[in-house]
């Protein structure tokens, strides 16, 4: 491809913190080894980007628009699906990921993979600034720093490597303002989604990897059982809609207690409840509903399900 061409950054439709930290930290990356790029991306940003974005005043810059000429650089995920529309496969000249390989990569040779299954893609990030010695914007130490506290959540679950708590660490040390009181405040403010739970919960996809119609949504919320006591029927609802329309036959939502360290996992129905309790033993539910002091992600059940039923 031409050398001149301009990359662009791109993560998925409606980013989260990790995606919209990667993405404006390896603009910069890119940048300050002399390459023109820029970031783009499609949908809503989840809440917490806006709260962090707010809290420390940095403002997102995204491309208008993404040219057929542009090369394509995809963070934090890998699945073609999920990429903004007009991007075409053809364009992707790189991937940096934590999300597991998907089949289209396979034999391909075309493309520069970095891969590998950690607490967050802005982890692989943060370490090209500290490995190649390129200083980094406090912006974008910033946005990395959330990236890799709001997937591992705060360093927690069990996904999160010694390289995410190592280059956290290295982050916070560059940013006087990243305290601990100020995620804590982050974290309670990220809870107030009473508005917009449908969105937060990322429910719509039936996961493409498995046989079975299956999909599972997550929420990080600051005091689980108290927001259930006002939520838990308009979250039923919301799995019943989206389970109808988007025929998905399994259908549930991990709510992970940020603060406190436990889930509550919701299952959609009954057949939902019986398939998790089948292949995680510390679910048991009860009117499907099962908490659980094992702190454990979304990510480490889709695993589990992925690997039970591979297509
Ligand atoms: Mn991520």
């Amino acid at each position: 491809m031409n050398k001149n061409s301009r990359k662009i950054v791109t993560s998925y439709i409606d980013p989260d913190m990790d995606g919209i930290g990667s993405m404006y930290a390896y603009v910069e990356f890119l940048r300050k080894k002399g390459e023109v790029a820029e970031y783009y991306f499609e949908g809503t940003p989840k809440k917490e980007v806006g709260i962090v974005l707010e809290k420390f005043k940095i403002q997102l810059k995204c491309a208008n628009k993404v040219s057929k000429d542009d090369e394509i650089v995809i963070v934090d995920n890998n699945e073609l699906n999920f990429i903004p529309k007009g991007i075409t496969q053809e364009q992707i000249i790189q991937i940096i990921d934590h999300h597991p390989r998907r089949p289209w990569l396979d034999n391909n040779t075309k493309v520069n993979c970095q891969i590998e299954l950690i607490g967050a893609a802005a982890t692989l990030i943060a370490e090209r600034f500290k490995n190649e010695n390129i200083e980094i914007s406090k912006e974008s130490a910033i946005l990395l720093y959330y990236g890799i506290i709001s997937n591992t959540m705060n360093l927690k679950i069990k996904l999160t490597s010694l390289r995410d708590i190592e280059i956290a660490t290295w982050l916070k040390e560059k940013v006087p303002e990243l305290t601990d009181e100020i995620t804590k405040e982050i974290f309670i403010k990220k809870s107030e989604i009473g508005d917009n739970i449908e969105n937060e919960m990322e429910i719509g996809f039936k996961n493409p990897m498995v046989k079975i119609k299956w999909s599972i949504g997550q929420l990080e919320i600051a005091n689980a059982e108290e927001f259930l006591l006002k939520y838990e029927s308009e979250i039923r609802a919301i799995l019943d809609r989206v389970s109808a329309k988007n025929d998905i036959e399994y259908i549930s939502v991990n709510i992970m207690d940020i603060l406190n360290g436990y889930n509550i996992l919701i299952a959609g129905n009954k057949k939902t409840a019986d398939l998790l309790s089948e292949n995680f033993d510390f679910f048991k539910f009860k009117n499907l509903k099962a908490k659980t002091t094992k702190f454990i992600s979304r990510k480490e059940l889709v695993r589990v399900i992925a690997e039970r039923y591979k297509k």
